[in-house]
């Protein structure tokens, strides 16, 4: 509602602003200046441009940061999101200042040197002084702005610390698969051949270190500890967008890319901060990639390492491959025991069913 009376309070301004252009030429016609070269309107005119200058530097201030509240920027809950903001915010602060700063010259010089009886232009060629301030300091500033950007870039995407936690990270339409490396902490590889209805990550169980891998509903994560997401798609490319900390990569099919940070607060101490207690931190899609993209929205839940680690010991004893059993005539033979024990799918009857199965795949 607010916009609707904003907007049709601009378009009256403009209709106002039209009339009285009208009828200035209109009287100029009558009164026979038809003939001069400058309009009677153009004193109007360049104080016009004057209100335009002031009007549209407020729109633009009240528009940019007008509606300015908690959501309008997301509490920072990762490390390296201080140093991004931080450089977000300095970015803005210096552009910004030039932009009114030569708005202001440029509507300002309009109007004051609009067109005066007798009035007659200085002859100013040249200036070294002022051309080198104006080459010299947006050089520097330029500089030290790209040279921060560029080590602040270097710092978030070095390789991750030796004990981060590692997960994997796979984007598909219309949804994420997250997987662990289970008790081995290691992620089993995979094979996008090996994909089907039920193995939905590809997840291949030629190599050991898949046989304990988990796949939760949920992407959990530790306070205060490295984490490196591993990151790729299955159909067309994603964007893994995690705003509160900060992070962005993309997904793409045949390329793995990572990305490493740590977070720095809690799903329970970020419920305190926003005074929301039904806040979740969420990882969302941000590359338009069909019809269902609206819908790639996945919970993530921040927890205190000690929180983690139970979480994670519990969910270990549940890998995917004990949950799909079916899958261990995908194991190769000689791999089968281990494959039995790591995934801890040990009681009798599984172990017969098991065997059924694969009898009835080999022969
Ligand atoms: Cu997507």
């Amino acid at each position: 509602m607010t916009y609707l009376v904003i907007g049709l309070a601009v378009l009256l301004v403009l209709a106002i602003l039209y009339a009285t252009f009208r009828v200035a030429t209109l009287v100029g016609i009558v009164k026979g200046e038809g003939s001069k070269n400058v309009p009677s309107s153009n004193k109007l005119q360049a104080s016009l441009l004057v209100v335009f200058l002031i009007l549209g530097l407020f729109g633009f201030f009240y528009y940019s940061f007008g509606g300015l509240d908690e959501s309008f920027v997301n509490p920072i809950a990762s490390e390296h999101g201080v140093a991004t903001d931080r450089l977000f915010w300095i970015t803005m602060g210096l552009t910004g200042f030039v932009f009114v700063v030569t708005q202001i010259f440029l509507f300002g010089f309009a109007y004051k040197y609009q067109f005066k009886e007798n009035g007659q232009a200085h002859f100013y060629p040249h200036n070294d002084n002022l051309e080198k301030i104006w080459t010299i300091v947006p050089a520097i500033v330029l500089a030290v702005l790209i040279f921060s950007g560029w080590r602040t870039w270097v710092d978030i995407t070095s390789s991750a610390p030796e004990d981060s936690e590692k997960i994997e990270i796979m984007g598909y339409q219309y949804s994420w698969a997250v997987r662990y490396g289970g008790n081995d902490k290691k992620l089993g590889d995979y094979d996008y051949q090996k994909i089907d209805v039920v193995n939905q990550s590809g997840i291949d169980f030629s190599d050991k270190a898949s046989f304990d891998d988990f796949i939760p509903t949920r992407l959990y994560l530790p306070k205060g500890r490295p984490v490196l997401l591993q990151i790729r798609a299955r159909d067309v490319i994603h964007s893994v967008y995690q705003p509160h900390f900060r992070l962005q990569m993309n997904a793409v099919p045949g390329m793995p890319t990572r990305f490493w940070f740590t977070p720095t607060k809690t799903t329970e101490e970020m419920r305190v901060e926003t005074g929301n207690p039904e806040f979740d931190y969420e990882l969302v899609c941000n590359k338009i990639c069909g019809k269902g993209h609206f819908a790639m929205k996945y919970m993530i839940e921040v927890l205190e390492p000690e929180e983690y680690d139970k979480w994670y010991a519990e969910a270990s004893q549940n890998p995917w491959l004990k949950q799909n059993s079916d899958y261990l005539a995908h194991v190769p033979e000689e791999l089968q025991e281990l494959a039995r024990i790591s995934s801890g799918i040990d009681s009798e009857e599984d172990i017969e069913s098991i065997d059924n199965t694969i009898a009835s795949i080999n022969y």
